[in-house]
């Protein structure tokens, strides 16, 4: 049996799960969201990473069911939330492949109406690079995504190249800048100016910013002084199975 095969079953048979990872808002210290990792726990090898098996599903359709199936138990999940009354913004990872899928606006539409979720509760996260691979179909979904009322965040902000010209067009919500920035930036000169420069960047632009990996107390205090809106990382918290997500909260003093 392929991995890809296994990995088709696994959906069916529930041995993939959404983590959690709280995103916080720098200023306040209060949770602004969470974005949601897919895990898969295999019976027989233990946990498989995700850049093993998300890279392997992006080169087939399987990455269609992988995505709708996240979209499903978030939007589910983020409903629920607010029923509780916890205002929480959730994030979900897109694939360069769903934004090329011309049906993907309408199926997220029905996902979220049978799961009772508005779009304004969700932001989903795609790529510099998944853009970039076809930037004019990838605006036309971008586009109605956020016509429909979905905030939209750009991932993994500075590893890609991005034409600036398309991000100016894009009607996005956010920016995340790499972990890979964020994790030298007390040693790295280089990648202070880089982080400073794009938490500007991205401000003109009129988007919010999230810092992703960040590590300790040091970076989370830099990151405050270049007016950084968000940030998630471990230490805030690891990404976090849903028992353990909702037990992180609560203890939230
Ligand atoms: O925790 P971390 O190891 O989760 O994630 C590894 C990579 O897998 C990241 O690049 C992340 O964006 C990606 N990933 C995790 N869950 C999903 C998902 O549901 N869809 C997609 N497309 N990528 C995901
Ligand atoms: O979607 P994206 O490629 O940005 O996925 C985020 C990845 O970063 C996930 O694999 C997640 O587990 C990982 N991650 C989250 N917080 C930290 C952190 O503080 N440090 C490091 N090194 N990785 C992190
Ligand atoms: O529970 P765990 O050891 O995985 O915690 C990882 C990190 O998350 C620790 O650095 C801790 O400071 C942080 N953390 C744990 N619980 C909370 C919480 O309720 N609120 C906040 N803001 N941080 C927490
Ligand atoms: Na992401
Ligand atoms: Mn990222």
């Amino acid at each position: 049996l392929t991995l890809m095969s296994e990995l088709r079953q696994a959906l069916e048979k529930e041995e993939l799960q959404v983590y959690y990872q709280p995103k916080v808002a720098i200023k306040t210290g209060r949770l602004y969201g969470a974005e949601a990792l897919v895990r898969w726990n295999h019976p027989k090898h233990g946990f498989v990473p995700p850049d093993e098996f998300i890279p392997m599903a992006e080169r087939t359709r399987m990455i269609k069911h992988l995505t709708l199936w996240a979209l499903k138990q978030t939007f589910g999940q983020c409903a629920e939330w607010h029923r509780q009354g916890l205002d929480l913004i959730v994030s979900v990872n897109l694939s360069a492949r769903d934004l090329h899928d011309p049906e993907l606006p309408d199926i997220i539409t029905g996902l979220a109406a049978a799961a009772g979720v508005k779009p304004a509760w969700m932001m989903l996260e795609i790529t510099e690079s998944s853009i970039m691979t076809d930037p004019e179909r990838s605006l036309e979904i971008i586009q109605r995504l956020h016509d429909m009322g979905y905030r939209l965040s750009i991932d993994d902000f500075g590893t890609g190249y991005s034409s600036l010209a398309y991000l100016k067009k894009m009607p996005l919500t956010e920016l995340k800048i790499d972990k890979s920035f964020v994790s030298d930036v007390l040693k790295s000169e280089n990648d202070a100016v880089i982080v400073k420069a794009t938490i500007n960047l991205a401000h003109n632009l009129g988007l919010q910013v999230t810092a992703e990996g960040v590590e300790n107390r040091q970076v989370m205090a830099l990151l405050d002084s270049y007016a950084c809106d968000l940030a998630q990382g471990y230490y805030l918290s690891k990404p976090l199975a849903l028992g353990e997500f909702n037990e992180w909260m609560r203890s939230d003093a």
